[in-house]
């Protein structure tokens, strides 16, 4: 038999096989050997008896060193006590290249070293754990709208005008003129959902956050429909229906990971819809009556939002905040134009916003007027202000950041093992 991969080798019980891989770990016992290899889809236990390979094999085996690279040739055979239910006796070995001292050792490593080292760190249990759900999750958030007729449309990462407010805005010159790296790419996806009516894009945005915390990445991937006829109220069905089908597509498919997390998969399995909305207005009164300094008009903190989502067993939509702490684009409530038609969901357990989304302003007039407030400069979003000429229509959408959505699933304590090299404030290597 010729490659097989680890994962697979319950099909081969019996058999003779070659696997490709790695050595995680070796030890010995005068005439035997155990090593342990990984080939990318898991690991196996590979049993080498002294009598029953070359004696030049048998002593080639005893240097190996961690993650040197072998091809092993020996039988399947079941074993329950095994890890994965299969191990592979050894009768040949070659070797591919002697690794030299493996900087990442079994002991504990502190996190700027292992940061230093993401390029090797990767090949560890924990990140592939998290690293498959990752994969999942990209899988399923492109299944749920591939399955309900929304085509997707990619943004540009070139842009020449902000979406999220000018702060955050990575500059880079563009021949003769200033381009920005994307924040979002809502602006375009309003264009297409003119053009398609259900759209949306999947792909990294940027943000020069000068917060160190948890929750931020310079570079983060964000998921962002756009529906044209959809109001407010459609939104927020669509979001928790998304939501639901990403976390029980993750239970479905990887609950040996999240077991390997030491995920309370209990959690996750009451994120059901319907999930409970409240307004800004009462998390204003439930963040007073839990003795936060807050005033009406303020914008939360991560810590805010902490407070609210520990109310809630589920995830927890926060709808109409103030028009003042969002951004230009946000619909007015036409019962209320101090509030705009919008929401945060807050992931439970302390994991903070996943999704913002809104109705979007659909009125040129008041377009304008909102962009005016804002100084945005009317030239670069003229096209934009074009779609409110030729046939305006309600619309919504929203955007799931990726990398909060697999630190909640994973129920990780921070964002930076969630994407495999992550940008953050004091960080650019490797
Ligand atoms: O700023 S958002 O709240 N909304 C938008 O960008 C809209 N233009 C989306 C839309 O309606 N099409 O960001 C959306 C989500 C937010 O809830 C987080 O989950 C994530 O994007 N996000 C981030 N994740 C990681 N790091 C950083 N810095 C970050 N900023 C936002």
């Amino acid at each position: 038999m010729g490659q097989v991969y680890i994962d697979q080798l319950s099909q081969y019980d019996g058999q003779q096989v070659t696997i490709k891989g790695w050595v995680y770990n070796r030890r010995s016992s005068g005439k035997i050997q155990f090593l342990l290899v990984r080939d990318g889809t898991g690991i196996v236990q590979a049993v080498m008896v002294k009598k029953e390979v070359s004696p030049e094999i048998f002593a080639l085996t005893r240097e190996l060193t961690q993650e040197s690279s072998i091809i092993v040739m020996g039988v399947v055979r079941s074993d329950e006590r095994a890890p994965g239910g299969y191990e592979l006796s050894v009768n040949d070995l070659r070797l591919v290249q002697m690794a030299e001292e493996y900087p990442i050792t079994p002991k504990e490593h502190g996190i700027e070293f292992l940061m230093d080292h993401r390029h090797l760190w990767l090949r560890s249990r924990r990140q592939h754990a998290i690293l498959r759900i990752r994969s999942e999750i990209i899988k399923a958030i492109r299944d749920f709208f591939d399955d309900r007729g929304f085509v997707m449309v990619d943004a540009p990462l070139l842009t020449p005008a902000a979406c999220e407010g000018t702060t955050t805005l990575f500059e880079t010159d563009y021949f003769d003129e200033k381009a920005f790296l994307a924040q979002s790419g809502q602006l375009y996806m309003e264009a297409a959902a003119m053009a398609f009516g259900r759209v949306y894009c999947f792909g990294p945005t940027f943000r020069a956050e000068k917060s160190k915390t948890r929750r931020h990445l310079m570079e983060f991937w964000m998921v962002e429909p756009e529906v044209a006829y959809a109001d407010h109220e459609d939104n927020m069905r669509l979001q928790e229906n998304f939501v639901s089908y990403v976390v029980q597509r993750v239970l479905e498919k990887h609950k040996p990971e999240l077991e390997f997390l030491e995920r309370d998969i209990s959690r996750l399995e009451n994120v059901v819809p319907p999930f409970p909305r409240i307004t800004y207005d009462e998390a204003i009164r439930r963040l007073q009556q839990a003795g936060v300094d807050i005033q009406w008009g303020a914008d939360f903190g991560g810590g805010d939002e902490t407070i609210l989502a520990e109310q809630f067993d589920r995830p927890l939509f926060v709808e109409k905040y103030p028009a003042e702490v969002k951004a230009f684009y946000m619909k007015p409530d036409p019962e209320r134009p101090e509030v705009v038609l919008c929401d945060d969901l807050l992931a439970p357990e302390g994991y903070g916003e996943i999704i913002g989304g809104s109705q979007r302003i659909d009125d040129l007039d008041l377009l304008k007027q909102r962009m005016q407030e804002h100084e945005l400069p009317e030239d670069v979003y003229a096209w934009y202000m074009d779609l409110r000429r030729y046939g305006s229509v309600p619309h919504s959408g929203f955007g799931l950041g990726l990398e909060r959505t697999v630190a909640w699933i994973c129920g990780l304590p921070h964002i930076r093992e969630t994407i495999p090299f992550p940008r953050l404030i004091n960080r650019l290597y490797p």
